[in-house]
């Protein structure tokens, strides 16, 4: 925020336009996670804006999530461990999602190698009965905070080494050329068992996300079928919706 980013009256409602302004300075880290958000008559001043228009524009931001308003003393820049927006419509990798957002994430890996597959995988990845399965099973963390478990399941046409997986899947997948081009989701609600629960860092029963995606090459031919627990309080999936048939 500086007064060389005054608002331009011309270019919509000022106040979506300090929003726009304060969310990339959150984005930009200029603004950072849990501290205070500038007063009203500040950010008024500095952006020559009234402080109606400061107000509405803090009030979308915390609609939104990225600001928080605490009893008492003023409104702050929302913790990085609130809820993550996810959106449902584009084919991304966890890495990818993160990464734009400037977060890291690591993986704790719980298996990472080939197995003999069960029959979900079978029937899911088309296998035959003598195939083995590349299984990828890991604890997915940002900024150190556990947020799902991913099962990635995988032909070993498509992955014959699942040790060269390091870090990031889809980015092994694009540099062997199988980076999959469309996905099927299906979402469902879980209640957390212990051992899910113990490994999200939350209480046995937890509301949890289960995610299965199937995703395919141009070809057709099926990339990977993972199933996913994510943490319930973590996490917002959002998706925008189209008049149709
Ligand atoms: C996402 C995908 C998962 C994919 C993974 C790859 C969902 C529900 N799942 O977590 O299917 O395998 O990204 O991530 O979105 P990576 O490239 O960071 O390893």
């Amino acid at each position: 925020l500086s007064p060389a980013l005054w608002l331009n009256p011309a270019a919509g409602p000022l106040y979506v336009q300090l929003r726009k302004r304060l969310e990339s300075g959150i984005d930009s880290g200029f603004l950072a996670p849990d501290t205070p958000l500038p007063p009203e008559r500040e950010i008024a001043a500095l952006t020559d804006t009234s402080r109606v228009t400061v107000r509405k524009a803090i009030a979308d931001l915390v609609g939104k999530g990225i600001v928080v308003q605490k009893q008492g003393s003023g409104s702050y820049i929302a913790p990085r461990q609130s809820r993550v927006q996810q959106s449902l419509s584009r084919l991304t990798s966890f890495t990818e999602d993160m990464a734009r957002r400037g977060l890291t994430t690591e993986s704790r890996w719980l298996e990472r190698g080939l197995f003999l597959p069960t029959p979900e995988e079978v029937m899911a990845l088309g296998l035959a009965a003598q195939d083995r399965v590349a299984r990828l099973e890991r604890v997915r963390t940002i900024d150190g905070q556990p947020m799902a478990i991913e099962r990635a399941s995988l032909s070993t046409a498509i992955l014959p080494d699942p040790t060269s997986v390091e870090r990031s899947l889809y980015a092994t997948l694009t540099a062997r050329g199988h980076r999959p081009v469309r996905a099927v989701q299906r979402i469902s609600a879980a209640n957390l068992g212990k051992r899910d629960a113990e490994l999200l860092h939350v209480a046995m029963g937890a509301a949890g996300l289960r995610i299965e995606r199937i995703s395919y090459l141009a070809s057709g031919a099926v990339v990977e079928f993972t199933r996913s627990l994510y943490r319930g309080d973590a996490y917002d999936f959002a998706a925008e919706l189209q008049i149709g048939p």
